[in-house]
């Protein structure tokens, strides 16, 4: 699949296996001149520790020994300029302006064993739940943590369940996948040689644990304290590798607050659905009494497959919430109720469009809604897994003989491996953009067929090829954007979370079957579309997103199925400078790591 094959990524990988990485996480804020600066430092040290689950002992990737990682919390006012020294990715943070810390070879090259990197992270409008992760190989399977940011201080939440009550804070739900027997960078490195599908994960996890349905996993099961008549906010992230997952806690209906660090309209759902990338955040209302006695239930996870044709795991993580007090004194320790009539069922594509279509912008005084009403462009991007052939020295024993790739528009790209994206173009005028990438990414399919029909291939019109290339696309600085994600049928449809750095965009429609770019525009929701920055496209069918491209950099577009990351389904979106000195890109620093 080749997308990151011959690039040093598996050398750097097989170093830091050896060698313990320094990384020193400094968020630093950086405030205008009068204020008095706040400093938060955060160090992080890339360390194997050894852990057990599902009854096997392994070896795993963490920062500073914690799996799921530090949480970071901050706060609106105090983060300006935040300072960031690292490996990891601090992803799904709206950086502006980049360089930041982003994908290796796109925006940087990964950082060697025993060094550290210094990045600059200027945040904008995010409240709630962002998190941050290795965007290395694999690695994020295990090195990922939540970012917590807190309204500003003087502020509060826009949202409240009973009048006047204080919204208490869960400890953040972060939701998973294990592999019992394998290393994850072994899976990485086995769908390459081979061009396989990735082996399916073993288990799901919550707090980077199966729970106690699962064998051997009931002393490490995560508990969550709360008290009868308190409400609680649950922060939930779903930074799974290959998994859409469905999370319901029994005896308890949750009420949406914001997905992505952005508020939505409040909404009570028996149950998410949060694909990999994304946040949200519900309250909970501690007060249950439905079932007598009962203090004791579960949070469960479940994955939603929405192509059942490929393997998966049916089974479901859990957490338990447990009542510390309830009205009539000490709870007896019953066993956790399950969300058996909640938590939906594995196939159950009706229950995850429901619960996506109620995601609505806030749009209140504070909190305005900012859509392009008109667009300057209007980009069509099919999603297609694809097959190509085995190189010749290389036998591979994918589907059919062939090895699996993805692609955007039919480009499958394929990692720079020479220098990141981000500085050949940036220092492009001493020439060192030439070779690295094309700016030719297609702004439409290259070739029409009925996207979403199951017998498209096997009307030999359209073959499973792909081409690869390091295709870019170049947008104008402030221009409007639509981007149109379409699913294609030609090896099977699927539901595919897209995920664009650099920008939360609008999510301003969606529908089942092939765009239709005369007639579904007209349909679109201007007024309070959600503002994401990943969206799960409905299986066969399409979504549209907006934004502005005012954020002058280089910005990987990807799918957040890590398999089809690495497969090509990507692209990388430069925002050109504007016209003043604070709409220009930010010179990298100087200490970039080499690739
Ligand atoms: C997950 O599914 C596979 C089959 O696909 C099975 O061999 C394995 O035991 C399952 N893992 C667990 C923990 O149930
Ligand atoms: C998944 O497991 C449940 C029982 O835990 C079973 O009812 C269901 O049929 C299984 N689904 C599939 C697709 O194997
Ligand atoms: C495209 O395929 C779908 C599903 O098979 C079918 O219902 C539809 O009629 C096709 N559209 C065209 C224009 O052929
Ligand atoms: C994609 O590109 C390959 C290689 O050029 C070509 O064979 C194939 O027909 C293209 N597929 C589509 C759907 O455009
Ligand atoms: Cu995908």
């Amino acid at each position: 699949m080749g997308a990151v094959a011959d690039t040093p990524a598996a050398a750097v990988l097989l170093r830091l296996l050896q060698l313990a990485v320094f990384l020193a996480f400094g968020v630093a804020a950086v405030c205008p001149a009068a204020q008095a600066s706040t400093v938060h430092h955060y160090h992080f040290l890339v360390k194997r520790v050894s852990v057990t689950r599902l009854c096997r002992q392994k070896s795993i990737l963490t920062v500073n020994g914690q799996f799921p990682g530090p949480t970071i919390r901050w706060f609106v006012q105090i983060m300006s300029q935040p300072i960031v020294h690292g490996v990891v990715g601090v992803h799904a943070l709206m950086a502006r302006r980049g360089p930041a810390a982003e994908p290796e070879y796109i925006t940087q090259c990964p950082i060697q064993p025993g060094a550290s990197f210094a990045y600059r992270v200027i945040l904008s409008q995010e409240e709630g739940t962002l998190w941050w992760h290795a965007h290395t190989g694999f690695d994020r399977a295990t090195v990922h943590g939540v970012i917590v940011i807190h309204p500003s201080r003087g502020t509060t939440f826009p949202f409240q369940f009973h009048k006047n009550q204080r919204v208490e804070e869960l400890p953040p739900i972060i939701l998973g996948e294990w592999w019992r027997d394998d290393d994850v960078t072994d899976l990485l490195e086995e769908t390459k040689r081979t061009g396989r599908d990735v082996k399916p994960s073993d288990a799901n996890t919550i707090n980077g644990e199966p729970g106690d349905l699962f064998p051997c996993s009931s002393r490490g099961t995560s508990v969550v304290a709360v008290e009868r008549g308190k409400t609680y906010l649950l922060r939930l992230i779903n930074a799974g590798l290959t998994n859409h997952m469905f999370f319901a806690v029994a005896g308890h209906r949750l009420m949406v607050v914001a997905t992505d660090a952005r508020y939505t309209k409040p909404f009570a759902a028996d149950h998410v659905m949060v694909a990999p990338g994304q946040t949200v955040d519900a309250l909970l209302d501690a007060d249950d009494r439905s079932a007598r006695g009962q203090c004791r239930y579960y949070m469960a996870a479940r994955t939603f497959v929405s192509d059942t044709t490929v393997p998966f795991n049916n089974s479901t993580a859990t957490a338990v919430l447990e009542y510390t007090r309830t009205r009539r004194g000490t709870p007896r320790r019953r066993p956790p109720v399950f969300p058996t009539a909640t938590l939906p069922a594995m196939n159950d594509i009706g229950a995850a469009e429901a619960y996506t279509a109620r995601l609505r912008s806030l749009a209140s005084e504070e909190h305005p809604v900012d859509v392009p009403a008109r667009v300057d462009e209007r980009l069509v991007v099919t999603m297609t897994v694809n097959l190509l052939p085995c190189a010749a020295n290389a036998p591979c024993s994918g589907p059919g003989g062939a090895r699996l790739a993805a692609s955007l528009n039919n480009a499958s790209f394929v990692n720079p491996s020479a220098v990141d994206v981000l500085r050949a173009y940036y220092f492009r005028r001493s020439g060192s953009a030439r070779g690295v990438y094309e700016a030719d990414f297609p702004d439409h399919p290259p070739s029409v067929f009925n996207f979403t029909d199951p017998g498209v291939r096997s009307s030999g019109l359209v073959g499973a090829a792909t081409e690869r290339g390091t295709r870019v696309k170049v947008l104008e600085h402030g221009a409007a954007i639509e981007v149109v994600f379409q699913d294609t049928a030609v090896l099977g449809t699927v539901s595919h979370p897209m995920h664009l750095h650099g920008f939360s965009f609008y999510v301003v429609g969606r529908g089942l079957g092939n765009f239709d770019e005369r007639r579904d525009p007209a349909r679109y929701n201007l007024a309070d579309p959600p503002l994401q920055n990943t969206v799960a496209v409905p299986k066969g069918g399409w979504t549209a997103i907006r934004f502005r491209a005012d954020n002058p950099a280089v910005w990987f577009v990807h799918c957040h199925f890590d398999r089809h990351m690495v497969w090509g389904m990507d692209t990388v979106f430069i925002v050109k400078d504007g016209k003043t000195p604070d709409a220009k890109m930010m010179r990298p620093p100087w200490n970039m790591p080499q690739c």
